[in-house]
């Protein structure tokens, strides 16, 4: 898998090294600007996480650059939901900064289904 050579990327970032193919991972879904894998430490039954090629901190950044690419994420979001099945409904999390606890600082979402899922979120 290689990113288009007009995708920004940031050395050292984990998940522009999935884009690139240098770190393994178990894809599920990409699309012209998207990239989808299994969360190495999953937290339901499925548990996906999708992300744009281009680096961007997160998601509210990856708006103010691109709305298309944006779109192009959620979308890719609810495909990944239906070809893992979950016609029950799934979770879309987005984690931003250290008190949600992200850890990656590229943006993400995760995708999260497969058991009922309980609110608030911890
Ligand atoms: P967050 O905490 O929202 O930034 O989520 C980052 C997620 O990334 C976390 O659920 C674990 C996952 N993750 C971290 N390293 C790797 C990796 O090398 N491969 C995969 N597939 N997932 C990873």
């Amino acid at each position: 898998m290689t990113a288009p050579t007009d995708q920004p990327t940031e050395a050292g970032c984990l998940f522009c090294r999935i884009v690139a193919g240098e770190v393994p991972a178990a894809l599920v879904h990409e699309t012209p600007h998207t990239v989808a894998f299994r969360d190495i430490d999953p937290q339901a039954p499925s548990h996906v996480l999708v992300i744009p090629r281009r680096h961007v901190p997160d998601v509210g950044a990856l708006a103010d650059v691109s709305a298309e690419e944006l779109a192009e994420l959620v979308r890719a979001t609810a495909e990944v939901a239906r070809m893992e099945g979950l016609d029950g409904g799934y979770r879309s999390v987005y984690n931003t900064g250290p008190d949600a606890q992200q850890s990656v600082f590229h943006a993400h979402v995760h995708v999260l289904g497969g058991r009922a899922m309980t609110w608030p979120p911890g």
